[in-house]
């Protein structure tokens, strides 16, 4: 690869979890990180408590964003087509892999975020995780208005709406569903490794987090998923770390 002709690549995400092997708690970031590793090209992170710090760089206030020589590159999927075109031999081409990509960011997501806010039984772990850095009079209130919120969100998203019970049984055919399409060997198309794989793996590895205990029990239950799981994290989590990590914005 010829270094002068990289340019400089900024990550914008929210705050390191500081758990081995997991750069973000935000699937989005995560898909990102692993597409910049995968690809070899060094990056720095700018991280922030909240997503909408960065929200001078994306008026949706989200997170990811790259800056690309200093241009902001908001989405995780606008991101790994730019990285597509930055690092054309690294990454397989597949008419299907978009479809994958929409099927991850959005039906997978759902239920990952149904597990983290909604589920009782994770909440307070997610709480945890989240708000740690919140001064303690703050986090007696905050972090449940904005639980509401996001479960609110759920039920428009017709994830939560019909309750527990319901959302559960989907979410585990939805698994059974991948875990029969996942390839024995390889990865998810053919061709090598693509923008399918990143995108799956960003929301299916999230779910194996000590905040969700019980839905990473359900992924680990579907060998032939939690093998090619495997196969893209070694693959993806590349000796290129960032260059350095920056506080900000
Ligand atoms: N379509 C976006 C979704 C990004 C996203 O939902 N990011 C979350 C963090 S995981 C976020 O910024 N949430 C704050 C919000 O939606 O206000 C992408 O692919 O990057």
């Amino acid at each position: 690869m010829n270094t002068k002709a990289l340019p400089s690549l900024t990550l914008l995400e929210l705050a390191d979890p500081g758990l081995p092997g997991l750069e973000s708690y935000s699937p989005f970031c995560l898909k990102v990180h692993r597409a910049l590793k995968y690809a070899g090209l060094p990056y720095t992170r700018a991280c922030a408590g909240n997503p909408a710090s960065h929200r001078a760089h994306n008026p949706t206030g989200q997170v990811p964003v790259l800056l690309v020589d200093g241009e902001a590159v908001p989405d995780s999927t606008n991101i790994l087509a730019r990285l597509t075109l930055l690092a054309p031999d690294r990454f397989a081409a597949s008419p299907e892999a978009l479809l994958w990509e929409e099927l991850a960011d959005t039906a997978v997501n759902g239920f990952l975020v149904a597990s983290r806010w909604a589920d009782e039984r994770n909440w307070p772990a997610t709480r945890a995780a989240y708000f740690a850095s919140m001064p303690a009079p703050v986090r007696a209130v905050i972090p449940n208005l904005i639980r509401r919120k996001v479960v609110r969100g759920l039920v428009a998203r017709d994830v939560w709406r019909a309750g527990p019970e319901a959302c559960w049984r989907r979410f585990e055919s939805l698994l059974d569903q991948l875990d029969a399409r996942a390839p024995e060997q390889g990865f998810w198309l053919p061709g090598g490794l693509g923008v399918a794989d990143l995108a799956l793996f960003g929301q299916l590895h999230s779910l194996r987090t000590p905040l969700t205990p019980w839905q990473a029990g359900q992924v680990a239950l579907r060998k032939r998923l939690s093998t090619w799981l495997d196969r893209v994290d070694e693959a993806t989590r590349g000796a290129a770390t960032p260059l350095h990590a920056v506080e900000g914005p």
